[in-house]
């Protein structure tokens, strides 16, 4: 049994699309990064860095559990346990491998960027330009890529396109279309015709609105206020 520790961000539907396609027996532990879970000592004993995703399996190498973060991390192991989505042919496997990490190191943190200074931070322009300007750069080297290859990570459908594809859903956000990024396009609605990522999107919503239920009543952490994140992480860990 996968149980995965998270929230349906970006980050957080990599996992369930991986355990959707994989066909895994797996469960929702949600984690609000907005009434600060994410600093609560039981979570950081499973995910030190404070945040979400996090998945422990309950019967991991050699029969004992296994605690795991970081997105790439888990996608890599949950690959290797169930030798699917990442090919065993090695120049595929590392073909695979350098997009998920282009994931990881570029999309992720310039998209969550981007979306900071266009979302919160509206009034700095630098920030917003900075990030927008590169998210748009990066879909350009998507769709060259994607030019030339079927899948993002080789000719076959692989843990590299589960880490993008949620976090290109606000492609029309950057302007992207069929005209100016036709081959994207072609991917990314390959990507939606995916039973699995389908089931990803719905239980996604099914479970943003139990988590906001949930959280209502309850103290909200300004977790773009990081001013005091050191004090609450040494507050969860006695330190
Ligand atoms: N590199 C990490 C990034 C994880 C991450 O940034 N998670 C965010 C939500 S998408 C989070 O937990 N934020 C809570 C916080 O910063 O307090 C991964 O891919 O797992």
């Amino acid at each position: 049994m996968i149980e995965l520790y998270s929230q349906p961000t970006p980050n957080g539907q990599k996992v369930m699309i991986f355990l959707e396609e994989a066909g895994l027996q797996w469960k929702h532990f949600d984690v609000s990064i907005r009434t600060g879970d994410q600093f609560k000592p039981e979570f950081l004993k499973i995910s030190p860095n404070n945040k979400i995703p996090a998945i422990i399996d309950t019967e991991g190498p050699g029969g004992a559990p296994i605690a795991l973060m970081e997105s790439g991390a888990i996608l890599i192991y949950l690959a290797e346990k169930t030798g699917k989505f990442l090919s065993k042919d090695a120049r595929k496997r590392y073909d695979t491998l350098q997009w998920l990490i282009f994931q990881m190191a570029s999309v992720g943190p310039m998209f969550g960027q981007a979306n900071h200074f266009t979302n919160v931070a509206k009034d700095n322009e630098y920030g917003r330009n900075r990030y927008v300007n590169e998210s748009i750069r990066l879909y350009k080297v998507m769709d060259n890529r994607l030019r030339d290859s079927a899948w993002l990570g080789c000719d076959e459908y692989s843990i590299a396109d589960m880490a993008v594809y949620p976090w290109t859903k606000m492609h029309k956000d950057r302007g992207v279309d069929k005209d100016n990024h036709p081959h994207f396009m072609r991917w990314y609605q390959a990507m939606e015709a995916r039973p699995a990522v389908q089931r990803n999107n719905a239980m996604a919503a099914e479970i943003r609105t139990r988590m906001e239920k949930a959280a209502e009543g309850k103290e909200a952490v300004n977790i773009y206020d990081t001013k005091d994140n050191a004090a609450r992480l040494a507050k969860a860990t006695n330190r």
